[in-house]
């Protein structure tokens, strides 16, 4: 899609917007359903990167406690208790620029992998920048998607990050997608952006080919010690607008509303719902910072009459099982 096209669906009438949001999530989804997504972080803090978000990155004095990678026996643990409390997919993080093709680490994380994905949940990895050899590699170890976001418009991203480029990110998407791992690929809005920033954003994001099976949409959680700390809090308006263009452009995404739950009230996660949001971070923690509690977030599901999703093995129609 054009920016333009994207500018025009955006600036529809806020109802019209969600409507016709509504029509195509209808069209391409058989139930009103949301899955739910555990995240791990299997290696925290530490990072080489600048990334002027992340409380991870070692520039920062963020107060995040480096921890080492944790162990296949220590991760297998964790996925058990996520499929326990009916999570579909598994995710797992590291803070890392990335990862080589002969470093024990990356063996010890393909161990990992294939532990989880012995356990019949989707497996999603988020690694940093791979070449094609570890993209193969991750994908014979069983991976379904992995998690490598483009996080805001070609444009904006300098002024966010200097430590890798924009084209780093989609080298490495073009990577994964020639191994034949699905590509999860979104974004983080409240970076100082502008609106066209986030549509200029789905605009790589719609001309990927794949098309990307899920679009995490994180809101900025200002991390003490990092450069965007007094970042202030998305307009629920355009955080709305956003989900319901995405889930238009995209219709057969997972548009996952990801970081930033903690701010939102139980209404304006319905309107997100709404606009076409259907998959969640379940737990409450995600890599370092706060989610809402587990409790909490089945209460809000069974007042909206929605239905964690399914595991995948009985819900085969999906694209996700097919890859
Ligand atoms: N190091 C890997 C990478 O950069 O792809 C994986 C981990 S990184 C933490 C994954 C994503 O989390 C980022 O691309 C960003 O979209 C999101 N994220 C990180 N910190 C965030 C924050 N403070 N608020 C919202 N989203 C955040
Ligand atoms: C994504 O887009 N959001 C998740 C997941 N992919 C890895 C991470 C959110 C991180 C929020 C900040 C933190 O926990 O430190
Ligand atoms: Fe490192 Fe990823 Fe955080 Fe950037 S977003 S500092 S690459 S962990």
């Amino acid at each position: 899609m054009t920016l333009h096209e994207l500018q025009t669906i955006y600036s529809t009438p806020f109802f019209d917007l969600i409507s016709r949001a509504r029509a195509a999530y209808l069209a391409h989804w058989k139930e009103n359903e949301v899955q739910l997504c555990t995240l791990l972080s299997i290696k925290t803090g530490g990072c080489s990167e600048d990334c002027g978000y992340c409380a991870q990155s070692a520039r920062y004095n963020t107060g995040v406690q480096r921890e080492t990678l944790m162990t296949p026996d220590a991760v297998e643990e964790v996925a058990i208790r996520a499929k326990e409390n009916g999570s579909t997919r598994f995710c797992m993080g590291a803070a890392w620029k990335g990862v080589r093709e002969g470093d024990p680490r990356f063996e010890s994380v393909l161990e990992s992998i294939r532990r989880v994905s012995k356990l019949g949940m989707e497996v999603c990895v988020t690694l940093g920048q791979l070449g094609a050899g570890e993209a193969r590699q991750l994908k014979a170890a069983g991976v379904t998607a992995y998690n490598h976001n483009i996080d805001t418009s070609p444009e904006h991203y300098p002024n966010i990050v200097t430590t890798h480029t924009f084209q780093d990110r989609l080298d490495t998407i073009g990577h994964i997608q020639d191994a034949g791992m699905s590509v999860c690929c979104g974004g983080i809005i409240g970076l100082g952006e502008t609106e066209d920033d986030r549509l200029k954003m789905l605009e790589v994001l719609t001309n990927f080919s794949p098309a990307p099976e899920s679009v995490p949409i994180n809101c900025l959680m200002p991390m003490p010690g990092t450069p965007l700390e007094e970042q202030a809090p998305v307009d629920i308006f355009q955080l709305v607008r956003l989900i319901a263009t995405t889930r238009i452009a995209l219709p057969r995404a997972k548009v996952r509303l990801s970081a930033g739950r903690t701010r939102l009230t139980r209404e304006a996660q319905a309107l997100c719902f709404f606009a076409g949001a259907n998959s969640i971070f379940y737990g409450d923690k995600l890599l370092t910072a706060a989610n809402p509690e587990k409790d909490s977030d089945l209460a809000l599901l069974e007042e909206l009459d929605l239905k964690p999703q399914r595991p995948f093995a009985e819900n085969c129609d999906r694209m996700a099982c097919l890859t």
